[in-house]
Parts: structure tokens; C-alpha cells; sequence
């Protein structure tokens, strides 16, 4: 009896991790066919990664947090601009399609004394 106990017990152990590792995927959100997810961090004062590099015409899905205070996320010569809040309040996720080229993108929410070096850059190549 304590056999099959154990065994029952091994097998409710394996059917557990097994929900709990599907509940885990499903919490992920799931992109689109095609698009790239890019998750990028801000904190005082930089982007990581700071240089992405793709494809020119890559649907590119950046997600955004900040990892302190709230920031900014403006991409020069584009319209993308958004706010990132504060950590802990969540992913702010917009979509880029870049033509050939080099983006530089840069906070936009002044975030303090070295917020003018807060950059970075995206490098579409064919
Ligand atoms: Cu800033």
C-alpha cells in the first residue's frame, strides 16, 4: 500500500509540474506570425540592449520596461514615441517596421542628470 502510495504520489508530482509548466507558456503572450519580440530595459541612463540589429522590413515587437523611474521611448525620425512606466507597473509594447537604415531612439521623459545619454540605436540592413 505505501508502494503504491509513492507511486501515486510521483505521478500527482509529474501531472502538477506539467500544469504548471503549461500554465507558464500561456502567460506568455504569443507573437504574431513573423514579428520579432525585442525586450528592451531602461534604467538610469540606458537602454539594454542598446544596438539591435536586423533585417530591413522585420516586424520588430519592442517590449519596454523600466527597471527604475519612468522613462521615455522616442524613436528620432519616426512617431513612436511612448512612455515607460515606473518599474513594476507593467511592459509598454509598440511595433517598428524599419526600412534600411540606422534609428537612433532616446528617452524622452526627462529622467535626470544623464538623461541626454539615454540612447540607442536600431540597424535594419538588407
Ligand atoms: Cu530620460
Amino acid at each position: 500500500m505505501v508502494v503504491l502510495m509513492r507511486a501515486v504520489t510521483r505521478v500527482l508530482a509529474v501531472l502538477l509540474l506539467v500544469a504548471l509548466s503549461d500554465t507558464h507558456a500561456s502567460l506568455q503572450d504569443t507573437p504574431a506570425a513573423g514579428v520579432q519580440v525585442v525586450e528592451i530595459s531602461a534604467e538610469r541612463f540606458s537602454f539594454t540592449p542598446s544596438e539591435i540589429r536586423v533585417r530591413a522590413g522585420t516586424r520588430l515587437e519592442l517590449r519596454l520596461r523600466s527597471d527604475d523611474t519612468t522613462h521615455g521611448f522616442h524613436i528620432i525620425g519616426t512617431d513612436i514615441d511612448i512612455e515607460l512606466p515606473k518599474r513594476g507597473r507593467g511592459t509598454t509594447t509598440v511595433e517598428f517596421q524599419p526600412k534600411a537604415g540606422r534609428y537612433t531612439f532616446e528617452c524622452s521623459q526627462l529622467c535626470g542628470a544623464g538623461h541626454e545619454f539615454m540612447r540607442g540605436v536600431i540597424i535594419a540592413t538588407e
